[in-house]
């Protein structure tokens, strides 16, 4: 579909990953609106349509991964794992397109550049990179918390002649490893789910490690048909549960200090969620793992014994072990055989914490220890996360004020979905709002069902726009900092922190208070009247 200049939209949604394949449902077919969407890829997926490096996974359970908002759509989908595969959300996310017909008015291949604020129509003009021109009076961002790829600027990086991939944008035809000598830089989330996985096909792994992480065994595994018909029978029950949750899981939150047990019975608790695997490690342990630094020790210390346990040789061992920061400081990685792999004859840790990279060669990674030659390079190296991505776009609100001046020391918004100064622009999982810190596609429903509450309420009442109040936002921002002051967060160089981009400010972005508490809150705006916001009316002169 391509969009012809000069089209009057009602709104404009900017990608079609979860937030805005379901944004474009929302506003189209059940608010009855002319809605465009621009999607950078070639198709529907978003995250899952980027990030198809070897052994992409997600770390929430399969059946918690997806939409809840139609239960048709609930029970005739059928997730095979425990954890859905990148293959499988991608088919997923394309089922959902088709089922809805959300093509229909997506421009894919297109990405938005500027989107400006005209004060005197009281609408959006947006340009994209393919020529359109349109305007709207409802802008929708749904580009994702980390979507904009980062590739550290070493010294002739560009120099190598062998392969080099971003995990966020891999080859859709994939790359063969085989008999081929790999560097893997990083060792976050995409780092230790690839690693396993190249190691069992390249002919030599190194891989190069600036911290080393806590990561909990996922226990993946296909799942049985029968739990999971069992979970459909009741998927509203569980579903509500998980929105009225911290992390938008429906597990059961324990109450219990790690504090408040001696050490064998602590060891028991933790060895039996380390067996059940994943998140449940954090959710199903202590409830003070984030908050207490000696909560937080215990934890650490468990895994560091599982490591040293784990990994054979001890010298390697000891790298993998991780000191520099505290357990829940970053976020909590999940993983297959992670540890394992170092066992194998085929893979070397190279520690570039005591002895960074220095160069990129033509040939390989040269460190202050050495020079490794390598085929491959796979920059794990993660995102300019939660605010790179709007960067990217020249968004401009009232008196041409740019979104990022606004936001050059940390991002000021309120609710974590509108700028004061930016009206009617609406961020799903914005910085502010729980997003990353929870399984997203509850946090995802919540924003774009809340989006369109605020769309059907202007529409009912006439109402041009509505904007955050600048008291508001400050009051949000301050909020947000102080919810994080307390926790393991402030701890570690972190993307949640902006620690990861150099000259990034330090600022804590996501709004640790959990979905429920976030929910209720947003609901209690709705119910007093849109507190802190501003509704204006249509002026004469400008048609609703
Ligand atoms: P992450 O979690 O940001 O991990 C990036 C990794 O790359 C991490 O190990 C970094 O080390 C390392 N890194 C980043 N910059 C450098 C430089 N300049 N030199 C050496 N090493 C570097 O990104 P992921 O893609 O793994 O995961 C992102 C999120 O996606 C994840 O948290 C999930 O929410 C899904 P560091 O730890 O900063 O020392």
């Amino acid at each position: 579909m391509m969009v012809t200049t000069d089209r009057e939209l009602d709104a404009v949604v900017i990608g079609a990953g979860f937030s805005g394949l379901y944004m474009n449902y929302r506003l189209r077919d059940v608010l009855g609106l002319d809605v465009v969407v621009f999607e950078g890829g070639s198709d529907v997926g978003g995250t899952w349509y980027w990030n198809r490096y070897p052994g992409a996974r997600c770390d929430s359970e399969s059946y918690m991964y997806c939409f809840s908002f139609d239960p048709e759509l609930m029970q005739e989908w059928e997730w095979s794992g425990k954890y859905p595969e990148q293959p499988e959300i991608l088919r997923y996310l394309n089922h959902v397109a088709d089922r809805y017909d959300l093509r229909r008015n997506t421009q894919f291949e297109t990405r938005v550049t500027a989107a400006h604020f005209d004060e005197t129509t009281d609408r959006w003009r947006v340009e994209t990179d393919r020529g359109d021109r349109v305007s709207c009076r409802y802008l929708i961002t749904g580009i994702g918390c980390l979507s904009t790829g980062q590739i550290p600027d070493f010294p002739g990086r560009d120099s190598f002649t062998g392969e080099a991939y971003h995990t966020g944008s891999w080859p859709h035809e994939g790359v063969d490893f085989t008999g081929k000598r790999v560097a893997v830089i990083g060792t976050g989330s995409s780092g230790i789910q690839s690693i396993p996985v190249i190691a069992r096909q390249a002919e030599q792994l190194v891989v190069f490690q600036r911290t080393a992480q806590y990561t909990i065994p996922a226990r993946h595994a296909t799942v049985n048909k029968a739990v999971l018909d069992k979970v459909k029978l009741d998927y509203e029950a569980i579903y509500d549960k998980a929105r009225w949750s911290v992390g938008g899981f429906p597990y059961d939150v324990v109450d219990r200090s790690a504090l408040s047990v001696d050490e064998q019975e602590r060891d028991a608790i933790f060895e039996q969620t380390w067996q059940e695997g994943g998140f449940r490690f954090v959710f199903g342990s202590f409830s003070d793992l984030r908050t207490s630094r000696q909560a937080s020790e215990t934890a650490a210390e468990f895994i560091r014994n599982k490591i040293r346990q784990t990994v054979k040789d001890p010298a390697v061992a000891e790298k993998l072990v991780p000191t520099t920061h505290p357990f829940g400081s970053k976020r909590t990685l999940i993983d297959t055989e992670y540890f394992e792999t170092y066992n194998r004859d085929n893979v070397t840790l190279v520690d570039i914490r005591s002895a960074p990279i220095t160069e990129i060669t033509p040939t390989g990674i040269r460190t202050a220890d050495g020079h490794y030659e390598v085929d491959i390079i796979v920059y794990a190296t993660g995102f300019d996360a939660m605010t790179g991505s709007f960067n990217r776009i020249d968004i401009r609100g009232r008196g041409g004020e740019a979104l990022r001046d606004t936001w050059s020391a940390g991002p000021l918004t309120y609710l974590g979905l509108t700028v004061a100064g930016f009206p009617t622009l609406f961020m799903s999982t914005g910085p502010g709002s729980p997003s990353v810190l929870s399984n997203m596609p509850v946090a995802i429903e919540q924003h774009v069902e809340y989006v369109s509450r605020i769309i059907e309420h202007l529409r009912a009442e006439g109402l041009a726009t509505i904007e955050a109040d600048a008291e508001a936002q400050a009051a949000w921002v301050a909020h947000v900092n102080e919810l994080a002051q307390p926790t393991m967060f402030m701890h570690a160089d972190s993307w949640y922190l902006g620690a990861n981009i150099p000259g990034k400010p330090r600022v804590f972005m996501p709004y640790c208070g959990g979905v429920g508490t976030y929910r209720k809150r947003c609901d209690e705006v709705a119910a007093n009247g849109w507190e802190g916001f501003t509704l204006r009316p249509v002026t004469a002169a400008v048609p609703a």
